[in-house]
Order: C-alpha cells, then sequence, then structure tokens
C-alpha cells in the first residue's frame, strides 16, 4: 500500500514537471522598442531586459481588466544585479508607484482606466519579470496585498 502510493507521488510529481516547464516558457520576452507609452507591448506577465545599453525604461499595457477589481502588480528580480521600480498608470495618470523596490514587490490598486506598468531601472543591469493578476480568496480580497514602500496617488 505504502509502495502504491510512493509510486502515485512520483508519477504526479514527473507529470508536473512539464507543465511547469511549460509554464516558463509561455512567459513572453519584451519586445523593443518599448521606451514610451505608445510603444507598450500588450500583456499580463512578461520577462524583460532592463538597464543594458541606456535602455532604461520598458512599457506595458495590461488590457481586459475589471475597473471595479483590484488587480496586483508583482516585480520579481535579481537584486544583486540591479535595483528596480515601477508605475501603474490609469490612461496618462499615474497611480501607484514603487519607491526602491525589493524584488516580489507587490501592488495593488483599482485601475479604472486603461492600464498601462512603466518599468525602470533604477540601478544596474538584469532581468525581470512583471505579473498582473486579478484574483481573489474566498473573502473577496486581493491575493496579494501592497508591500511596504509603495506610494499611491
Ligand atoms: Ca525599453
Amino acid at each position: 500500500m505504502k509502495s502504491t502510493f510512493t509510486l502515485v507521488v512520483l508519477f504526479v510529481i514527473l507529470l508536473s514537471f512539464p507543465v511547469m516547464r511549460s509554464f516558463a516558457q509561455d512567459i513572453p520576452f519584451e519586445v523593443e522598442p518599448n521606451d514610451t507609452r505608445e510603444q507598450a507591448q500588450e500583456c499580463w506577465y512578461v520577462s524583460g531586459e532592463i538597464g543594458v545599453d541606456g535602455d532604461v525604461e520598458d512599457w506595458y499595457k495590461v488590457s481586459g481588466l475589471d475597473p471595479e477589481e483590484y488587480v496586483s502588480f508583482n516585480l520579481v528580480y535579481d537584486t544583486e544585479l540591479q535595483r528596480i521600480d515601477f508605475e501603474v498608470y490609469s490612461d496618462t495618470n499615474v497611480i501607484a508607484t514603487t519607491v526602491f523596490a525589493e524584488s516580489n514587490s507587490i501592488v495593488s490598486t483599482l485601475v479604472p482606466g486603461q492600464c498601462y506598468v512603466r518599468v525602470l531601472a533604477t540601478n544596474g543591469q538584469g532581468v525581470y519579470q512583471l505579473y498582473a493578476d486579478q484574483a481573489y480568496d474566498f473573502c473577496g480580497m486581493p491575493t496579494y496585498v501592497a508591500s511596504e514602500g509603495c506610494s499611491f496617488f
């Protein structure tokens, strides 16, 4: 009985590897030029590189959001190599920004207009991943909470 359970667990683990790998491969990479709002790349999640060859900002456009529900943004990067902040826009208005963000900084906010995210290299260079999410827990609260060091306007 115990060996059957062990086999089932091993089988599930083996099955999960292709799923995780395919998810990682499905994250699109940024497309330059994307240095202005007009050049913003449409996506909910993206991997990019910043701080290289004078490229200090990347713009993204997030469409299909429910304007009455909170959206969470999560930025992941290597703090040993770089420092990155990001700003969230509703149309042309900045509504939230991180200040000296740690990796895995999360901002949750309402975005009533067209959403844009501007990623800014503040020091160094390297790659990052940016995720937008409108997922909620069973109590209707955003699954992410705002990190310290984030400002809202
Ligand atoms: Ca850029």
